[in-house]
């Protein structure tokens, strides 16, 4: 038998893979985000918004969307070759939020989308993070046509604790949407490591 030079090339390694949550209030660009990163055709669960959920749909400030996420979003995306992140999209609506808790399960970190047209809608999403102690970033998404607010007006406005990343997007653009999912990333592992640090110490 003859062992070629193969045998002694160092094994590709299986890449690191992270789960990361997209959240934040109904039509913020959530499902358009993970559409925007994904290297996989991201999987959707849109259903068309009816005349039947108007009364429970709250779609003032959004009329033109026609369908909203009933389940998730999943995506994925190579950040190096030895990082993988599973992006997960939660549903935006109130009805639906008895999915979070298992979606959220295992989570490494999270975005909270932000529309500052309307920044009350991601309160909701804050305060589940913060509540469960999962870290997460904010992403104001800047729809054109709304006004620019400096990061610090943002932040006073939703009470984020001065660690919390804020980070303007364009939740189209797959750069944007990268650097996004880094801040997360960086943000939590940072996170972990000064909690191991004070564990030992
Ligand atoms: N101009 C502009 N439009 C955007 C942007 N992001 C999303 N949209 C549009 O806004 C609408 C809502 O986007 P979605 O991605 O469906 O929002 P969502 O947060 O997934 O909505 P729900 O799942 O219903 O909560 C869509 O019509 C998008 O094309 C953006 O950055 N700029
Ligand atoms: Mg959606």
């Amino acid at each position: 038998m003859t062992l070629g030079r193969t045998s002694h090339r160092p094994r590709p390694v299986d890449p690191v893979t992270l789960k990361i949550l997209v959240a934040g209030g109904f039509g913020v660009g959530k499902t358009t985000l993970v559409g925007a990163v994904s290297e996989i055709r991201p999987l959707r669960t849109e259903e068309r918004l009816s005349e039947a959920g108007r009364p429970v749909d709250d779609v003032d400030g959004v009329e033109e969307k026609t369908t909203t996420t009933v389940a998730m979003d999943f995506g994925r995306i190579t950040l190096r070759e030895d990082l993988v992140l599973y992006v997960f999209g939660t549903p935006g609506q109130d009805r639906f939020w008895f999915l979070w808790d298992e979606l959220a399960q295992g989570a490494l970190g999270a975005v909270v989308l932000a529309d500052t047209r309307r920044l009350a809608d991601s309160f909701a999403a804050v305060d589940y993070f913060e509540r469960r102690g999962i870290p997460f970033t904010v992403a104001v998404n800047c729809f054109e046509g709304a006004d620019r607010f400096p990061g610090e007006t943002v932040r006073a406005a939703l009470d984020l604790d001065p660690e919390v990343p804020l980070v303007m997007c364009d939740a189209r653009e797959r750069e944007s949407v990268k650097e996004v999912l880094v801040t997360v990333v960086e943000h939590a592992l940072n996170r972990a490591e000064r909690h191991r640090r004070h564990a030992v110490t």
